[in-house]
């Protein structure tokens, strides 16, 4: 059995989407966030205290883009990897990293410096130049999605899953509002999906059955 170490809206949500869309059955461990601070316990389980951690038999993966590569590539009847064959297979890896490494990460320096540091240490500056950053990024995919419905490949696949992650993350912090119309037609289709819904009430029901807050990690900080 998969155990997923998660915290409600994390990055651990790209896999908790991911395997409820493969539809394969999973064990969801929650933590407060940050689990660095407020459950030292998991420092034994990942000692770089971030979540995701997924644990599959001998396997132990910490990078949530890299896990939904890794499932989507264990599970390859339900459609959701590229093949190295298929033409769009590039495009694939291309969109499941930039989601991660693109995407998320000016997000994070608004998070930290618009609300998990001390109120002295906060930067308005860095917020708005990072959101900015942010937003700048999302132009790669506009005439994409004016276009097509999915990322790549002309169908859904795991790189929806690691970039609409990053608009999630988005939402959370307001930068939703400032989406171009290809982009936000494409968030709505995101979350219309039935396994965008699963992943959402299986992270709340595991937060209220193991007695963690169902906030959002960003807003617990
Ligand atoms: N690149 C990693 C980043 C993992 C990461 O930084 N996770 C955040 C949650 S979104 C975390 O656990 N932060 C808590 C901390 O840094 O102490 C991934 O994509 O999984």
């Amino acid at each position: 059995m998969i155990t997923l170490h998660h915290c409600v809206s994390a990055r651990s949500f790209r896999p908790l989407w991911l395997l409820e869309e493969l539809g394969t059955p999973y064990e969801l461990v929650m933590h407060a966030f940050p689990p660095r601070v407020r459950d030292e316990s998991f420092l034994k389980i990942n000692p770089l205290g971030t979540v995701p951690a997924l644990f599959d038999g001998e396997v132990a993966m910490t990078e949530s883009a890299a896990i939904c590569q890794y499932l989507a590539g264990r599970y390859p009847e339900a459609g959701l990897a590229v093949g190295q064959d298929d033409p769009a297979y590039g495009d694939y890896l291309n969109f499941l990293h930039f989601g991660e490494a693109t995407l998320t990460f000016p997000q994070t320096l608004v998070l930290r410096y618009g609300r998990f540091e001390p109120e002295q240490r906060q930067s308005p500056q860095v917020v708005e130049d990072y959101s900015r950053w942010f937003l700048s990024r999302l132009r790669t995919l506009e005439p994409r999605l004016k276009r097509d419905a999915f990322i790549c490949a002309g169908r859904f696949t795991a790189a929806d899953v690691s970039v609409g992650y990053a608009l999630l993350l988005a939402s959370h912090i307001g930068l939703d509002e400032r989406f171009k119309p290809a982009v936000a037609d494409y968030w709505q289709r995101l979350q219309a999906r039935e396994a965008f819904a699963r992943a959402k009430s299986a992270e709340r029901e595991a937060a209220l059955a193991q007695g963690v807050s169902p906030k959002a990690s960003m807003e617990e900080g």
